[in-house]
């Protein structure tokens, strides 16, 4: 076993050119190998790789965490979950993830597919882009894969095995843990945020009720070990094109709530209905914006259809269990508590989009969708409502009854002149 040493695009084709398998995917010319290092998230190193043959990705660990450098230290294993979550989600929704062609668990390297001509949604949806099919193949895909990763569905001794592997992603939960759930609310060193926001962030850090929520959603987090969660399922984490819709990057994956994934994909919809106005020009983006909460509607309305065939048809796990009900005469026993656990779930990812939205704007990682927009007091105007949209779904979750609901709410915050 080799030490770990970070690829370079001099290295690499070296390096990987020692395997058989990807010399035949890739071409057998090492020497002529075109490389290019592309990562832009937050914490490894992303090479596209080009030969006669074909192209792939390269996707390599570091031992610390990328945005910040190496006095914040990260372990390599998250490849390792990464790699497991990626063979899980294909089982469990297949044709939704990249496929992997080489692993290397000592180098942290995931050889994957290079899909192309897709393109990271979030930058899709920046760009104004309306993509006909991932509401559908989102929904479809949350409902998959977080009701076959729990005791809905498994063999509960293997539930209990997989839950015992992905405990050990433990310091991938601890970033989450921090970064969504409390450095917003108060001022964590790493913290940064638009200075016009000043005012709002001083009174949204003094609002006790808003800090309770945040910290019951973390408890939620933290000890409702319900299912596999991918754990960082953004837009930044889903490439598309009109037509196919691919899921990436489940390296924060780990047993957690289900409404968990629900709420931060659906939040990352909502942050970009916000952000529209700083990309529009004459109002432009009004079309865009109706799509954007289309899409966050239908994403849960398809989670929820999906999730209930799969409870009426694929129920065999421990929970639950048909002996009790359908065997009984009694499935309207099994929908009464079909129905009780869609209505957890609902009131549960309302809180984690509320949290969401505000570690993007307030804590140390945000997104594209806000900082491409130059102008600072525009892009606090843009932030200013998804803020106070963030702050209502998080105090508020419980009595919330519908996406209509939310709708309005968007619509209303969207139309008010922030002060
Ligand atoms: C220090 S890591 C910051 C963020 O980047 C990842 O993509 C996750 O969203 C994490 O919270
Ligand atoms: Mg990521």
């Amino acid at each position: 076993m080799k030490e770990f040493v970070a690829l370079t695009v001099e290295t690499l084709p070296v390096r990987l050119g020692e395997e058989s398998s990807l010399r035949a995917r890739i071409g057998e010319d090492t020497g002529s190998w075109q490389v290019a290092e592309v990562g832009d998230g937050n914490l490894n190193l992303v090479f596209i790789v080009k030969g006669s043959k074909g192209a792939v990705i390269v996707k390599q660990a570091l031992p610390y965490v990328r945005l910040v450098g190496e006095s914040w230290p990260l372990p390599l294993k998250r490849s390792f979950f990464e790699y497991h979550a990626l063979k899980r989600h294909s089982e469990r929704d297949p044709g939704m993830t990249p496929e992997i062609y080489h692993f290397d668990e000592r180098q942290a390297i995931i050889v994957m597919q290079f899909l192309t001509p897709h393109v990271i949604l979030r930058r899709a949806l920046i760009e104004g882009r309306q993509l006909p099919k991932i509401g559908r193949d989102l929904g479809l895909f949350i409902a998959r894969t977080l009701f076959r990763g729990s005791d809905l569905s498994m063999v509960a001794k293997q539930r209990k095995a997989d839950l015992a592997l992905f405990a050990d992603n433990a310091e991938l939960c601890d970033i989450t843990e921090n970064l969504v759930f409390s450095d917003p609310y108060f001022e964590a060193k790493l913290n940064r945020h638009t200075p016009e926001l000043d005012p709002l962030v001083a009174e949204l850090r003094r609002d006790r009720d808003l800090k309770v929520e945040a910290q019951r959603l973390k408890h939620i987090f933290a000890a409702n070990a319900e299912t596999l969660c991918h754990g960082d399922l953004h837009t930044g984490s889903v490439m598309v094109t009109d037509d196919e819709t691919r899921v990436i990057d489940p390296e924060f994956a780990f047993y957690g709530p289900i409404a968990f994934d629900v709420g931060m994909l659906i939040a990352n919809f909502w942050m970009s209905y916000f952000s529209q106005s700083g990309h529009e020009e004459n109002g432009g983006r009004d079309s865009m914006r109706a799509y954007l909460l289309r899409t966050a509607t239908e994403i849960w309305d398809v989670f929820v259809e999906e999730f209930s065939h799969l409870w009426r048809t694929e129920r065999n796990g421990m929970l639950y269990e048909a002996s009790l009900f359908e065997a009984q005469g009694d499935a309207l026993g099994a929908e009464q508590a079909l129905d009780g656990l869609i209505h957890d779930i609902w009131v549960d990812m309302l809180g984690f989009a509320g949290v969401e939205t505000h570690r993007r704007i307030l804590g140390l990682a945000h997104n594209a969708d806000f900082e491409t927009i130059e102008n600072t007091a525009l892009r606090a105007h843009c932030e200013a409502k998804a803020l106070k949209f963030g702050r209502h779904l998080a105090v508020n979750r419980s009595r919330i009854h519908g996406m209509a609901e939310i709708a309005s709410l968007a619509e209303r915050l969207q139309r008010e002149i922030v002060q």
